[in-house]
């Protein structure tokens, strides 16, 4: 006998504590992802049942501007707070972006036997010293495998973007990321460049943007192994708030930043007006 993946895309309304939050559920043979139509904020992945890879906050809230606390929130078209060219007038500009807190629409969704595969589409028309509409997509696709989000635009403008991805791990002091480079600029000292070749250790705020980023990347936690693989990338960058910081975040647990890190493929040159794709995939190897 024939043996089908078989996949499935419907609307579900309400995610984890989220109750009435208008969300799409992807399945594909074992493994399944809800994603929210506000942000187009993927919330959930689990290769299989009850093995989830992503974190969100117990305390996220969504609506009356707040971007969802978790998942993968969608940065756009700038990365952190606005600088040039988007800081054009004393309007205070939300940091990373504008597409985090407003609701996107389902354009297209394919299941088939071997993916299911859904975009989401937003149309941006007050974006600082642009003087027309440009729509975003957002397109996921999962297999039986893995799970893929790619974010295009085809507009060549000056854009900066980020896959901010909360991944959950099972245990932060023993949580690595490689390969990573041996240089990167470290925002919790203002963005100076530091060198070093030291791995990556979670004992206190990291916030760091790695340039020349690798097409692969291993996030080991425990015994759990995640292969990351990006494309489009200029830059990957890795967040954890620590203790101190988590105290000034109020949609996290005092203890919320022992649950995970963020490894964001992301886009941040703003030398040349291009178009943007971005895009990762998530691999559970484990
Ligand atoms: O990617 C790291 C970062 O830019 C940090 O500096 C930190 O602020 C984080 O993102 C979260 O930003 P948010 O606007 O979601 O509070």
């Amino acid at each position: 006998k024939m043996s089908q993946t078989i996949s499935q895309i419907s609307n579900q309304t309400g995610f984890a504590h989220l109750t009435d939050l208008p969300c799409l559920k992807l399945v594909c043979g074992q493994a399944s992802a809800v994603i929210s139509l506000y942000g187009a904020q993927l919330l959930s992945y689990q290769p299989v049942p009850g093995r989830e890879l992503l974190w969100l906050s117990p305390k996220a809230v969504w609506q009356q501007q707040q971007a969802i606390r978790g998942g993968v929130p969608v940065c756009w078209p700038w990365f952190g707070p606005a600088g040039k060219p988007f800081n054009i007038s004393a309007a205070k500009l939300p940091n990373h972006g504008l597409v985090r807190n407003r609701l996107w629409r389902q354009v297209q969704a394919e299941p088939s036997t071997q993916q299911a595969l859904v975009t989401l589409s937003i149309d941006v028309d007050d974006i600082p010293a642009l003087h027309h509409s440009v729509t975003l997509n957002l397109t996921l696709k999962l297999t039986a495998e893995a799970l893929t989000l790619q974010l295009d635009c085809a507009e060549p403008m000056l854009q900066q973007a980020a896959l901010h991805s909360y991944f959950a791990v099972p245990s932060l002091s023993d949580t690595s990321i490689s390969p990573l480079p041996g240089a990167y600029l470290d925002k919790t000292l203002g963005g100076e460049r530091v060198q070093s070749t030291a791995p990556v250790r979670f004992e206190r705020e990291i916030d760091r943007v790695y340039p020349e980023p690798a097409a692969e990347l291993l996030l080991q936690s425990g015994a759990q192994q995640l292969n990351i693989s990006q494309q489009g990338q200029d830059a990957t960058v890795v967040w954890n708030p620590w203790r101190e910081r988590s105290q000034a975040i109020f949609d996290l647990e005092a203890d919320g930043y022992q649950q995970f890190v963020c490894v964001e493929t992301a886009r941040l040159d703003l030398t040349s007006a291009a178009p943007l794709q971005l895009c990762q995939r998530l691999t559970s190897l484990t």
